[in-house]
């Protein structure tokens, strides 16, 4: 055992984060569960932006404050120098910081506009008994992501990953976050934007993505979305 938990629940983009970083690592973890929305008080003080995942590991300390690490591209920061092998983050400098930039851009950016858009109006309104926000995922995918898509679609193009010839953590944060596409079933028009549906197609039949889509496969809405 790899004596790393991590704190969240499948249903995050950013808990999906870590956990394929943590597979694509070859590395085991335990997922504990917390709803961030209503935490128990242990886990307050782990996550001082009020936010999952946080990360343990209980070589440094099995419990408290002490071992852990919030937000996860502190996490995979970590991951990465204390499990290099295989390396996620490009050994070329100017590489490395262009996949710096392409994690942040899917951590805020897309985050933001797949998860209010989408996956909180898709998804979590009905998991917790209101009605799906349709007007509110309309404007979001005819106004909100085109932006967003037109520039990963000048970045893909045909490559095979964002950055180099390499799998990276730029295509783990984006790959994460797209993924909310496919959980409410959100299509990416191919005949827009080719590159990007083809991408996010390959990367989610990753065995590392894949896994996690299985979990939440029975999270999904009963009906294609209609734009
Ligand atoms: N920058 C953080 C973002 C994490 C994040 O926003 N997680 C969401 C769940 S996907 C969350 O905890 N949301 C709680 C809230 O917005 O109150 C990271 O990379 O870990």
């Amino acid at each position: 055992m790899s004596g790393l938990i991590v704190y969240g629940t499948e249903g995050s983009p950013f808990v999906r984060k870590a956990l394929v970083t943590l597979a694509e690592k070859g590395l085991s973890w335990e997922l504990v569960e917390v709803n961030v929305f209503d935490p128990p008080d242990w886990f307050r003080p782990l996550s001082p932006a009020k936010r999952i995942p946080v990360l343990r590991d209980t070589a440094i300390a099995g419990e408290g404050v002490a071992g852990t690490i919030a937000d996860t591209s502190a996490i995979c920061g970590y991951l990465e120098r204390k499990y290099p092998e295989p390396a996620l983050y490009p050994a070329d400098p100017f590489d490395c910081g262009r996949a710096l930039w392409f994690e942040e851009y899917a951590d805020t950016l897309v985050a933001a506009r797949i998860g209010f858009g989408l996956l909180r109006t898709l998804m979590a309104a009905p998991a917790m008994g209101q009605p799906a926000d349709m007007e509110r995922a309309r404007k979001t995918y005819h106004e909100d992501l085109p932006p967003l898509f037109d520039y990963l679609e000048g970045e893909i193009d045909q490559r095979e990953y964002l950055v180099g010839d390499r799998f990276s953590i730029a295509d783990i944060a984006l790959t994460a976050q797209l993924a909310g596409m496919w959980v409410t079933r959100v299509p990416i028009d191919e005949s827009r934007w080719p590159g990007l549906a083809g991408y996010a197609a390959r990367h989610l039949a990753r065995p590392s993505f894949a896994e996690r889509l299985q979990v939440l496969e029975p999270m999904r809405p009963a009906e294609e979305f209609v734009p």
